[in-house]
């Protein structure tokens, strides 16, 4: 698989991309029974349910055929075709059962920086109204994104109205999605969801472009220094047989950063 200029290129100018039926009925069922072994793990068997959404990071390194993933060559293909091939790092997997709707969010400003991309699984059908991502096409950079940060300031209030309309209401583009969807993004796109049943499944595989510039090493050791889990090599993943995934973590060793393990 190889992406075409015209999806690298719709990347770059509204800043998200979906790639229909990628991956086949069975494998979604393995990822679905993978998924509910952690989580229900994590929780000590407990029942999901509001307020709490459930998030597991690292992710996919706990299971094997989600840990296979990582260098799945469908996942490498997106990753070569959108930073580059021999040009990114893989920062973190997640694992997360949302509960409630998720605010606007994005415009963090480092789209301008360096490039990431977040490569996500949704495991279930999902329409505007059940909870598909909405994301605000071409959102990631400029002016725009900087505008927009009035949503994402009232993002703890839903009726909350910015331009006269309610958080919902404003113009947006649902990710309508079936399971063997995959949906690629970047953190700076504007993204929020709505109406979606406690516990939807959403997984997802971060890879982030090699730092060059004196920037963009400041801008990765800031994020690694504000945050728990991303930017960490996983052990599992450092002691692998196979020799990507190795490389694909070997990056953060080399900077010094903390390594974990599941
Ligand atoms: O699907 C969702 O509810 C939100 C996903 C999200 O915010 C993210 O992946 O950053």
């Amino acid at each position: 698989m190889e992406l075409t200029n015209d999806q690298t290129d719709f990347f770059e100018t509204f800043g998200f991309l979906t790639f229909r039926g990628l991956f086949s009925p069975n494998e979604m069922g393995t990822m679905l029974r993978e998924s509910n072994e952690i989580m229900s793990a994590d929780r000590d068997g407990n029942e999901v349910g509001p307020p709490i959404r459930q998030a597991v990071q690292p992710f996919f390194e706990r299971r094997p055929y989600l840990h296979s993933l990582i260098t799945d060559s469908r996942m490498l293909a997106i990753a070569d075709g959108l930073l580059g091939k021999d040009n990114y790092f893989m920062e973190l997997t997640e694992g997360n059962l949302h509960v409630g709707d998720t605010a606007w969010h994005g415009g963090f400003g480092s789209a301008e920086i360096l490039s990431h991309i977040k490569v996500s699984f949704y495991l279930e059908p999902l329409v505007r109204e059940t909870g598909a991502l909405c994301v605000i096409p071409g959102s990631h950079k400029g002016d725009f994104s900087e505008r927009l940060s009035r949503i994402s300031d009232r993002a703890e209030d839903p009726d909350a109205k910015v331009w006269g309309v309610y958080p919902r209401d404003v113009p947006s583009y649902a990710i309508e999605s079936t399971p063997g969807d995959v949906l690629v993004f970047k953190e700076d796109t504007y993204h929020g969801a709505w109406g979606g049943h406690p516990g939807r499944h959403q997984h997802a595989i971060n890879y982030v472009q090699l730092p060059k510039t004196d920037e963009q090493h400041a801008h990765v050791r800031q994020m690694y220094e504000k945050s728990k889990y991303s930017f960490r090599p996983v052990k599992q993943n450092l002691e692998s047989d196979d020799q990507v995934l190795r490389r694909l973590q070997q990056p953060m060793v080399d900077w010094g950063f903390e390594v974990q393990s599941v």
